[in-house]
Order: structure tokens, then sequence, then C-alpha cells
């Protein structure tokens, strides 16, 4: 036998893979009930496999509306294991049962706009704020930020996922129209970090009521981010979405893809919702 290949990993984050299929319910149909019993506790056993694998998470979810019936969400470090993974899922019901409808490959990233100590200390705290550099409450603020930014920046290459009830899947871009008014690469980086602020209000406003986590995928699916949401209210997605259209980033440049809702579930809920 050949020796396992090299790994794939990439030198900061994971690989993160957005799988959704449908059901073939004639194929489950002709199955026995015994081996639509096996078919179940194959995929739940690989399930469990791949979340004990190290660094790994898969969100698992049953999809509304028919675009698809199942999705899970894999973060894994190497690529190897996370199209091995895939390839299995996909089969762990049996042949011909699940059906990919839609996919999406990403890798989770920082971000180069990330709010600096500066920034915050002049922009919001200083101009926005009112506050004296250097005072007691100042400091305090800092200190805070510090506190905060060190998760934010952790959570954005090494995200923990929620159980959080729905999650909603989109992969969007950033236009490159012809026009400079509407391209997006052809700001400069002050300009575009300038913009991201507008964004990062908005977003802030939804702390603790949605869980995002952005993943890059340029060269390696069609559009440039995955945008990932996870809440406990399918309004907050309703909302947060509706409202960042308003900000300068979204409302200019911003171009989106299919949006995929799902409800995240344990497997033997997930197989009812699905009526398997
Ligand atoms: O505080 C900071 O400095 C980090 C803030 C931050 C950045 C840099 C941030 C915060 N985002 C950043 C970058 Mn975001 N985000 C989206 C979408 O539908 C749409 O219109 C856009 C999809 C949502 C819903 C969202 C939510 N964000 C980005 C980027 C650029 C990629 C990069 O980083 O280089 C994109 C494409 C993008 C898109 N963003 C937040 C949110 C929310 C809820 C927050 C607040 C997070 C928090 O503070 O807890």
């Amino acid at each position: 036998m050949s020796e396992a290949p090299t790994p794939l990993v990439p030198a900061e984050g994971w690989h993160v893979m957005h799988l959704y299929y449908s059901i073939d319910y004639g194929q489950w149909s002709l199955l026995s009930e015994h081996e639509q019993r096996e078919a179940k506790t194959n995929l739940t056993m690989l399930v469990q496999e791949i979340r004990s694998h190290k660094d790994t998470q898969l969100l698992t979810y049953a999809v509304a509306t028919p675009k698809a019936d199942i999705g899970f969400m894999l973060l894994t470090p190497d690529l190897h294991d996370a199209t091995w993974f895939e390839k299995r899922l996909t089969l762990a019901l049996g042949v011909d049962i699940l059906t990919p409808t839609y996919s999406y490959l990403s890798q989770t990233e920082g971000s180069e706009y990330t709010t600096t100590r500066e920034q915050y200390g002049q922009e919001t705290l200083v101009k926005e704020e009112g506050m004296t550099v250097g005072t007691e409450e100042y400091e305090a603020k800092l200190v805070e930020f510090d506190e905060r930014m060190k998760h934010y920046t952790k959570h954005r290459i090494y995200p923990v996922l929620p159980d959080w009830p729905a999650i909603c899947f989109y992969p969007m871009s950033k236009r490159r129209s012809a026009h400079p008014d509407y391209n997006w690469y052809s700001l400069d980086h002050d300009q575009r970090a300038k913009l991201m602020q507008g964004h990062k209000t908005t977003g802030r406003k939804y702390s603790g009521k949605i869980l995002q986590l952005i993943t890059g995928s340029t060269g390696l699916d069609e559009h440039e981010w995955g945008v990932t949401l996870l809440a406990k209210d399918t309004m907050e997605i309703k909302n947060i979405v509706y409202e960042m259209r308003f900000d300068e980033v979204s409302a200019r440049y911003a171009e989106f893809g299919d949006f995929y809702i799902g409800m995240q579930l344990p497997l033997d809920l997930l197989f009812e919702r699905v009526c398997l």
C-alpha cells in the first residue's frame, strides 16, 4: 500500500465544507425496515467518528424548503480528511439515497479589516464617545476591547460553533464592475477599511443574537466568502441581512449567491424531520 498523502492543512485555520443533499425517497422506500435502520446507524456512527476527529466539527441540519433535505457543515484542518468525510457522508445511507444538490468550500481566515487598538481608541472612544486618552475610563475600555478582540480573532480562525437551532448559509462576493465606484478591488485599503466601519457597527448590534462566521473562498469556490449565521430566531437572520443591505459595503459592493436555511438537530430528530 502507498504511504498516506502529505496533509493539506492551511498554515492558519481550517477547511470548511457546507454540504447539501436531497433524499431519493424512491430508493429509500425500496430498503427493508432492517436495511433502513442499518443505514441510519451507519450515518450516526460516521457522524460520531467525524466529530471525534482532532480539531473537527460537524453540524447536522434539516433544510427548510425543497432546495435540499439534509445539510452538513464540516470544519476540519486537512483537505484530505474533509474530502474523505464528505464522500463517506454522501454514501453512508446507501448508494443513491443522498444526492448532493449544493456544496461550498472555504477556509476560516482572519480579516484585514479587524479594528486595531489605535482605531478603537481614536475613532470610537475619543471621537464618538468623547473620552480623553489616558483616563481610567479610557484605559478600562481598551482592556475590554483587547479581551473582546482576542476572542473575535480566535473565533474567526478557530471557531467553536454552538448548537443554535437556525443556521443560514450564503456565499457572497464584493463587486468588481468596470465602474470604479462599484469596484471594491479598485479601492485602496484605507477606503475599504473606512467602509467596513459601518458594517462592523451594524454587526455588533447583533452580538449575542447572531453568531457569524465569515470564511474565505477566493480560488476555492465560486464566490469570495461563505457567510454562516447561527441564530435562535429566524427573524434575527432576516433582520441582520436586511439591515446590512443598507450599509454601503453591502449596498454598493455586495453580490450574493443562494440562501439556505437549516434547522440544527441531533441525528435521531433529523431523521424524523426529513421523514427517514
Ligand atoms: O470588530 C471588528 O473589528 C471585526 C468586525 C468585522 C469584520 C472585519 C465584522 C463583524 N465583519 C467583518 C468582515 Mn462581517 N458580516 C458579513 C455578512 O449579508 C451581508 O450584507 C454581508 C454578510 C454578515 C451578515 C456579517 C455579520 N464581514 C466581514 C467581511 C469581509 C471579509 C474580511 O473580513 O476580510 C464580509 C464579507 C462580511 C460579511 N460581521 C461582523 C457580522 C456581524 C454580526 C459582526 C459582529 C461580530 C461581533 O462583533 O460579534
